[in-house]
């Protein structure tokens, strides 16, 4: 991270745009992640609110995935005319250069951007680092020069503008992306951000979830499904999530047989005890288990749960998740009572 550079552009940035300027941030067409992301930090760094300094796109948001994003981080897009723009003092464009315009905007006041190939000259103040994996670790590095406070919404948005734009820091990754990267992980809402990137579920899975549906009980706050052979990891942590949106769950865990192992993942609302600690005290002997506060999984060797467990029928391993959770988990309306107050106590 290169704090000096940054610090003589922030500047520059500061000293070109005035109190009283309205500012659009403009993004690409049908804009990505990073984009997204880009703008509401150019935003927070200006000092700015969504009044003020509106986000623009010439072209609607279409992929799944990215709709998610600014639902679910509140973030609006304004579709951009050229009539509309004018009425703006200052135009920015993050993620994104004029000539990519061809014309609909041939200059701009503000430019940050990391994609190559354009010529220079076309805003007053630029800073294009095409060596950097995304737009969003620019942007970064500059509230952390500028010492901004970079909220939760504002992390999530930029570590998954990082993460999508390099491919999970598969792709065009450098060190600077990855400083950024550390930065914003522990800021972000990973809740937020699995229900951004939850991806498509294979269709033979509907079976199992209409099978899985039907016997579906919430007792004692609990909620506890084993799906069965299951052909993805992701399928049993997505069914978890999903459950633990049901009325009256405040537990949730949710099991299948994945490659030789039972795979449980357990989520909660965060109103008792840590799900990381409840599955190192109940599995942590025969598998690996381990999480936190609200999400934690343990994988078992079928065999080590033979062994200790029984049976491996998926009725057996049910009901057997069903008993071991029930007496770990203490429902709130019971605190009153002995074994309620044991339990707090132990937290205390
Ligand atoms: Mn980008």
């Amino acid at each position: 991270m290169d704090q000096s550079y940054t610090r003589e552009r922030l500047k520059e940035l500061r000293a070109l745009v005035r109190e009283s300027d309205r500012v659009a941030i403009v993004l690409q067409d049908d804009p990505d992640p990073d984009a997204i992301a880009s703008g509401i930090a150019l935003r927070t760094l200006l000092g700015r609110n969504k009044q003020t300094t509106p986000l623009f796109s010439f072209a609607e948001i279409t992929r799944p995935e990215n709709r998610a994003m600014v639902h679910l981080l509140e973030i609006e897009i304004a579709m951009a005319t050229r009539e509309v723009l004018e009425t703006y003092d200052k135009v920015a464009m993050v993620d994104v250069q004029p000539p990519y315009f061809n014309g609909r905007l041939a200059h701009a006041d503000i430019v940050i951007d990391h994609h190559p190939g354009y010529t220079s000259g076309n805003a007053v103040f630029e800073d294009v680092r095409t060596r950097y994996g995304a737009t969003s670790t620019i942007l970064t590095e500059y509230l952390v020069t500028a010492g901004e406070r970079v909220s939760e919404r504002l992390a999530t948005a930029l570590l998954y503008g990082i993460k999508s734009d390099t491919l999970m820091l598969s792709r065009r990754v450098t060190d600077d992306d990855l400083q950024a990267f550390t930065y914003l992980y522990p800021l972000a809402n990973y809740n937020l951000l699995r229900r951004i990137e939850r991806p498509e579920l294979p269709l033979s899975f509907a079976r199992i979830l209409a099978r899985a549906m039907q016997r579906l009980t919430i007792e004692d706050e609990l909620a506890v499904l084993h799906l069965g052979p299951v052909k993805r990891d992701d399928l049993i942590v997505q069914m978890a999530d999903f459950c633990l949106q049901f009325e009256g769950a405040e537990w949730v865990a949710v099991s299948g047989k994945l490659a030789g192992n039972v795979v449980i993942a357990v989520r909660n609302h965060g109103s008792g005890r840590s799900a990381g600690e409840v599955v190192r005290k109940l599995f942590g002997d025969i598998g690996s288990a381990g999480g936190h506060r609200n999400m934690a999984k343990a994988v078992i060797p079928l065999k080590a749960w033979r062994r200790r467990e029984g049976s491996t029928t998926e009725q057996a391993v049910e009901r057997r998740l069903r008993e071991l959770f029930a007496r770990e988990i203490v429902p709130v309306e019971e605190s009153g009572n002995d074994a309620g107050e044991k339990v707090a106590a132990k937290q205390n």
